[in-house]
């Protein structure tokens, strides 16, 4: 009896982090539907975020120190810009901070930068991520850094688990420019879901990739050193790894370029020669003819006419813009309708 009053005396203070599992292993399902279905017919495609393996997250963050890689630098300059406004939403009583797809902290540390340390308990900071290793890695060096922070990190997929988000008071960010990677119709499908879990006083700060001349856009996706083309060929290794696949990378090479109809950058990997794999797990033979592609990534670029037109669909306003001075990239502060 006398044991749990005196576990009590010993936690001052309450824990500060605690990580929720929403995945619970049907990922690698997912992965085998995705890839049957994107492998198996005559158009080949595999979903962006198996790009994300331990290697690709490693890659990405490669990709972002690029000269020609100019999203991240940029994005970065506005947030700092605007930090101390965007967090001026925390202050009065405790609230939330979501970051959907958080992988490294670098974004939400110049945030949180932008804070009075005192104030720092007032918030709790809530990443979703799928990818095991860097939400445990970033939350634990938040806590470390930042006293008074708590973390309740969720591993989990925001196209599906939205309905894990805490119910309180919430500002939202999704940042980066992922938003791009999902077609007009999906994206909107994804801001509706957000919509859903917002209360009349909940933001949501939304990354966005400008339309913008062709040579940088491209250029971006084609750095010279060929991390973006790794990143590219390292979904085949994880596809190998995943589902006991030989296909070779060799096979293949990096195609990225600006789809102008459709205003995004396209990312393929396009067979040099005659493919013959196999990926025992999907009992499935993989044979392409040379020049045939593998489409492995949409990165849709905007104008406020197309984002709003989407924001409206999905019930939500934009309530200010926030954007560097050459308009390559922009952070939209948007509330529920
Ligand atoms: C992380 C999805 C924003 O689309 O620019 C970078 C991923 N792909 N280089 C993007 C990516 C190739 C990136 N996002």
């Amino acid at each position: 009896l006398s044991q749990p009053a005196r576990k009590q005396e010993y936690r001052a203070q309450p824990p500060s982090l605690e990580i929720r599992d929403y995945l619970d292993g049907d990922l690698r399902q997912e992965m085998i539907r995705d890839a049957r279905q994107g492998l198996s017919g005559g158009s080949k495609s595999l979903p962006p975020k198996y790009f994300y393996d331990e290697l690709g997250s490693c890659l990405f963050e490669d990709i972002c120190e690029t000269p020609e890689y100019y999203p991240t630098r940029v994005e970065m300059g506005i947030l700092k810009k605007y930090a101390a406004s965007i967090m001026d939403f925390f202050g009065d009583e405790e609230s939330d901070l979501v970051e959907l797809g958080s992988g490294s902290n670098r974004k939400v540390r110049t945030l949180l930068d932008a804070v009075d340390p005192d104030l720092l308990e007032l918030i709790r900071y809530v990443p979703l991520e799928i990818s095991q290793s860097a939400l445990r890695q970033s939350a634990l060096e938040l806590i470390r850094d930042y006293q008074g922070l708590r973390v309740l990190g969720l591993m989990a997929d925001f196209t599906r688990h939205l309905d894990a988000l805490p119910r309180g008071r919430k500002l939202i960010t999704f940042l980066g420019g992922s938003i791009g990677n999902f077609s007009s119709a999906q994206a909107v499908q994804l801001l509706s879901a957000v919509a859903e879990v917002m209360g009349p006083r909940d933001r949501f700060i939304l990354g966005l990739d400008m339309v913008k001349p062709v040579d940088v856009l491209e250029r971006a996706y084609n750095d010279a050193a060929g991390v973006t083309e790794r990143f590219n060929l390292n979904i085949l290794a994880n596809i190998n790894r995943e589902l006991n696949g030989d296909l070779d990378p060799s096979d293949f090479e990096h195609l990225a370029f600006f789809n102008r109809d459709e205003e995004q950058i396209e990312m393929h990997l396009k067979a040099v020669r005659p493919v013959q794999g196999r990926i025992r797990d999907l009992d499935l033979e993989l044979r392409m003819k040379p020049g045939q592609t593998i489409h492995t990534e949409i990165s849709r670029k905007f104008t406020e006419d197309s984002a709003s037109k989407e924001f409206d669909q999905a019930g939500l306003k934009p309530l200010r813009w926030m954007r560097d001075q050459q308009g390559w990239f922009s952070l939209v502060e948007l509330a529920k309708v």
